[in-house]
C-alpha cells in the first residue's frame, strides 16, 4: 500500500544522498571580465555560465563579475593561476608575461588575419599554446575573438613608423609590446586599461592600440580621434579555468565545462563579427578621423627587434614561431 510517509522518508534519504555525491567543486565559482554589459565577450562568458548550470544541471554555477570590478587584467590572471578566483576571459596578451608559449600570439604581425590566427589557434600552434598555459596554472577551454588592434591617438594621423616617433603611446602590461613602441622610437606606457580614458584625456598619454569594440566601448574615440589602420596585432582571448579545479573534475564534468565554454566562444565569435562593425560605423559617425595603412610593410620592418627579443629569451619556441608562420 501506497505510503506517503515511506515515500516522502525516501525522498529525503534520496536527496541526502545526492547531496553527499555533489563535489567538492560544486561551491559556486567565480569568473572575471574586463568588459562592460553588452560587450560580445560579456554577453557570452554570461551564456557560458548559463550553459554551465543547464548542463550539469545546476550542479556547477559560476557568478560572473564584468567591467573588471575583481582588479586589473594581470592581477585577474594571478588570482585564477593561485585558485583566488576560478574563471577568467582573459587576453593573451597580459598572460604572455606568465607563459612565454601564449607570448608568441604578441609577435606584430605573427598573424597575416582572422583567418589565419583561427587556423593557428585551432592546430597544433594552439595545442602548444594550451599546454604551455597550462603548465602555468590555466587551462584554455575555448578561444575568444579580439580583432586586430591599431594605433589611435590624439594628435595626428600615423602612415609611417615615423609618425610614432615621441609619442606617448599606452600599452598593456608585457614587455613584447614596450619594446614594440620603443622600436618606432615611441615611449611606451605600460597601464591598466580602465586608467587609460583618463590617460588620454588629460594628455599622460598621446595614443593607445586596440579593436575596434575597445575603442568605442571604453569612449577612447572621445578623446583620441585619430585611428589609423595598423592592426599590428592579432590577439586571441581565453576562456581560462585554474588547473586544479580543472583537474578535480570528473571525465563527465571536464566535459560538460569544455562544451559550455565552446558554445560560448561561438556566441563570441558571432557577436564579435557584428560589434566590429556596428563600433566602427558609431566612431566613424562621431567624426573620428581615421586612414588606412594600406602598405604595412614598414611596420613590420621597424617591429623586428621584437621577434630578436622574444626568441633570444627563448630559442626552444623557434619552432612555434615558424609553425604559426607555416600555416596555411
Ligand atoms: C581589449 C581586451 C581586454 C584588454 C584590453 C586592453 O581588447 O579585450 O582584455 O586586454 O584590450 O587593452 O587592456
Amino acid at each position: 500500500m501506497f505510503s506517503f510517509k515511506k515515500a516522502a522518508l525516501t525522498a529525503a534519504v534520496a536527496l541526502f544522498a545526492a547531496s553527499l555525491t555533489v563535489p567538492a567543486q560544486a561551491a559556486e565559482w567565480r569568473g572575471w571580465n574586463i568588459h562592460k554589459p553588452g560587450y560580445p565577450n560579456t554577453v557570452a562568458m554570461d551564456k557560458f555560465a548559463e550553459l554551465l548550470k543547464e548542463k550539469s544541471g545546476g550542479k556547477m554555477t559560476l557568478k560572473m563579475f564584468h567591467s573588471g570590478t575583481l582588479g586589473t587584467q594581470p592581477d585577474a590572471i594571478e588570482q585564477v593561476r593561485i585558485g583566488g578566483l576560478e574563471i577568467g576571459n582573459f587576453n593573451l596578451g597580459p598572460i604572455g608575461p606568465v607563459a612565454a608559449e601564449a607570448n608568441v600570439v604578441s609577435l606584430p604581425f605573427i598573424f597575416r588575419d582572422m583567418a589565419h590566427m583561427h587556423r593557428a589557434l585551432d592546430g597544433e600552434a594552439g595545442d602548444k599554446i594550451s599546454a604551455g598555459m597550462a603548465k602555468k596554472g590555466l587551462v584554455a577551454l575555448a578561444w575568444y575573438d579580439s580583432g586586430a588592434r591599431s594605433f589611435y591617438n590624439s594628435k595626428k594621423p600615423i602612415n609611417t613608423p615615423a609618425d610614432v616617433k615621441g609619442m606617448k603611446v599606452r600599452v598593456m602590461n608585457n614587455d613584447l609590446y614596450s619594446g614594440m613602441i620603443k622600436a618606432l622610437d615611441g615611449n611606451p606606457s605600460p597601464m591598466a586599461f580602465s586608467e587609460v580614458y583618463q590617460s588620454l584625456k588629460t594628455g599622460v598619454v598621446d595614443g593607445a592600440e586596440n579593436n575596434w569594440p575597445s575603442y568605442e566601448s571604453t569612449g577612447h574615440f572621445e578623446v583620441a580621434g585619430y585611428y589609423s589602420l595598423s592592426q599590428h596585432l592579432i590577439i586571441p582571448e581565453c576562456v581560462c579555468i585554474n588547473a586544479n579545479v580543472y583537474n578535480a573534475l570528473s571525465d563527465d564534468e571536464k566535459k560538460i565545462v569544455r562544451d559550455a565554454a565552446r558554445e560560448s566562444a561561438t556566441l563570441q565569435r558571432e557577436l564579435w563579427e557584428a560589434r566590429a562593425k556596428s563600433s566602427r560605423e558609431k566612431v566613424m559617425a562621431s567624426g573620428v578621423k581615421f586612414n588606412d595603412i594600406p602598405d604595412k610593410a614598414a611596420f613590420q620592418k621597424a617591429m623586428e627587434p621584437v621577434y630578436e627579443r622574444y626568441l633570444s629569451a627563448n630559442p626552444d619556441l623557434k619552432p612555434l614561431v615558424e609553425l604559426i608562420q607555416n600555416t596555411k
